[in-house]
């Protein structure tokens, strides 16, 4: 697959090994499901001399972001959802989908969205852990939608209705009926639905520890489009009493931030791009882009906000709902404008991860966040007062050495509000007990191998990312037996890094270690495993990051939700795929059974 990596006329060591991870692509793992053989007939040994470098997003020279002035618009704090009614004994809440108009910068006129009840940034849930809730997540959606669909995505072919949505809660352990399967899809007023919906109303146990989960469409063929226009989602935190006796910074002292790139024209309206045409080959896709990276950042939906705060410890619950960017983010002194003085600000102390608290607080000077993960971090703005932050942004995009457009700033915070009251807020030493789970308990390891595929030379345009050589159609290949623990080796033959998401379970990184992919298959590793970072392990992860030319293994536990009752040999449908909106959409994913 074509990388953004420049080097010249394209015939130096970066072409070469462009070539080589072609070929790896290719070929691919023996034993896949379907379309080795062919692929390896349609992608025969790549001769090419000539490289070229794509910007994955295809340019854009007219967008609003030349000219939009940063950090002149308030932080948004999303709203918290409420109800009054009960189903069976539960709280129940009724969230529509719908369109809306926001303005998201001080000089841009306003957007048309599409949001949860209407709103963006969406709304935000709170939940106890142990007390269950019922949602019923409608469709009052247009029957056309305002972004190009790609008619030739899996998935979003004719007849398939244009505009159909599904909510995934995304790190929740939940039954597979409430879990927002991709074909669960369903239209405007439920008229029409996918051939796995089941039920208008979703249950979900909240029988998992206090954490930042987040909501958002999944549905198959339009998911990238979907969150894009609005209904990229909201954070659901699981409060317990044991958060509670930490004393961490909350009410106004806790914010989330809720961080996506987009692209606007200077009507303000949101600008997603088509691939642009050239390519012969027919099986490229149209429309498709092979990852969106924007120029414009916003947080809480707003474009380049500011936050004023008090000279005292703030906890903000970071997500990254991003199609497919990346964020390497520090905090470094600024001017109110945001311009760098050239002083490192405070540090990130990292209390939390997908699905949980850390053990301990672990202090950063930079955060690296893949797209769907969260990270719960503190900030102590105490002996700043009068001085400002910017959080800045420094990861290429494709990571970790792609030449896409970066937006290299965030955010600004200004630390210049009186201290209301003595900030009697803490920062424990000791958070939570995060117990590793042996690898010597796993019963299966099993082998997902990460390939892209290429149009011929000297095109190169990306045609779909796969796992296993398997399309999302093919049959299960992964069914691991409920209560079971396994290891899953994610084998990324590929030159991008891509945030691998599981559905169902939270696993625990093991290690990643290098491999020469000069010689897959077969898989000769070249360097010693290695460790992961210390905000990874111990640590409740949904998402990991896999490295190119990288085996990255995670371990977890296949429970099933309380109430299961699982019949031997029943299956529960669960997904697991790449967190790339634009990858994931185009066969980077894969249904999976837990058995029972
Ligand atoms: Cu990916």
């Amino acid at each position: 697959m074509a990388r953004g990596k420049t080097s010249g006329n394209g015939v130096g060591p970066d072409a070469k090994r462009r070539r080589l991870l072609k070929i790896g692509g290719a070929v691919g793992v023996g034993g896949a499901v379907g379309g080795t053989a062919l692929l390896t007939a349609l992608f025969p040994h790549p001769a090419h001399t000539q490289a070229r470098h794509h910007h994955r997003t295809p340019v854009q020279d007219n967008t609003a972001a030349r000219w939009l002035t940063k950090f002149v618009d308030r932080l948004p704090i999303p709203s918290t959802i409420t109800t009054n009614q009960t189903l069976n004994g539960v709280p129940f809440y009724d969230v529509r989908m719908r369109p809306l108009q926001e303005k998201l910068h001080r000089d841009l006129p306003p957007t048309a969205l599409w949001g949860f009840n209407g709103l963006y940034p969406a709304p935000t849930f709170e939940v106890r852990r142990g007390r269950p809730i019922a949602v019923k997540w409608e469709n009052n959606l247009p029957g056309r939608h305002f972004l190009p669909i790609d008619p030739t995505i899996h998935g979003a072919e004719p007849p398939t209705p244009d505009v159909r949505t599904v909510v995934h809660l995304h790190g929740s352990k939940s039954m597979p009926d409430s879990d927002g399967y991709p074909e669960a899809w369903f239209t405007n007023g439920f008229r029409q639905t996918g051939p796995f919906f089941t039920t208008q109303t979703y249950h979900y146990p909240n029988d998992q520890q206090a954490t930042g989960l987040w909501y958002h469409d999944h549905a198959l063929g339009i998911t990238r489009l979907n969150n894009y226009a609005g209904l990229g989602g909201g954070s659901y935190f699981i409060r317990d009493d044991h958060e509670d006796s930490l004393g961490l910074p909350s009410g106004r002292y806790e914010i989330p931030l809720e961080i996506q790139d987009r692209f606007f024209n200077s009507d303000g309206s949101l600008l997603y791009p088509v691939q642009t045409p050239g390519d012969p080959d027919t099986r490229v896709p149209p429309i498709w882009i092979p990852e969106f990276f924007g120029d414009t950042v916003l947080v809480n939906g707003k474009i380049w906000p500011f936050l004023e705060v008090e000279p005292r410890k703030y906890r903000f619950r970071v997500l990254n709902a991003s199609n497919s960017r990346f964020y390497r983010m520090t905090l470094q002194e600024s001017a109110d404008t945001g311009q760098v003085l050239g002083r490192p600000g405070p540090v990130f102390h990292q209390i939390g991860s997908d699905g949980g608290l850390l053990p301990a607080p672990v202090t950063r000077t930079q955060l690296l966040i893949a797209p769907a993960e969260r990270q719960d971090v503190v900030i102590d703005f105490s002996g700043f007062r009068g001085k400002s932050f910017v959080l800045t942004n420094d990861a290429p995009a494709p990571f970790p050495d792609g030449a896409d457009v970066v937006p290299p700033d965030i955010m600004v915070f200004r630390v210049n509000q009186p201290l209301q009251d003595q900030d009697r807020s803490r920062l424990p030493a000791t958070l939570n007990t995060v117990p590793l789970i042996s690898p010597a308990s796993s019963v299966q390891t099993r082998d997902l191998v990460l390939s892209e595929l290429d149009s011929a030379p000297p095109f190169e345009n990306p045609i779909m990312a796969m796992i296993n050589d398997a399309h999302w159609d093919d049959p299960v290949t992964e069914s691991p037996k409920a209560g079971s623990i396994e290891i899953w080796r994610i084998i990324n033959t590929t030159g991008d890094a891509h945030p691998i998401h599981i559905h169902l379970v939270q696993f625990q990184i093991l290690d990643r270690q290098h491999f020469d992919i000069t010689r897959y298959p077969p898989l000769v590793f070249d360097q010693p495993p290695q460790a992961p970072e210390n905000n990874e392990r111990p640590a409740w992860k949904d998402t990991v990051l896999s490295y190119p030319e990288t085996v990255t293994r995670v371990i977890a536990r296949y429970d099933l939700p309380p109430g299961a009752n699982a019949r031997p040999g029943q299956k529960f449908r669960y997904v697991y795929h790449c967190h790339i909106l634009e990858h994931e959409e185009n066969e980077m994913m894969r249904p999976y059974d837990v058995v029972g």
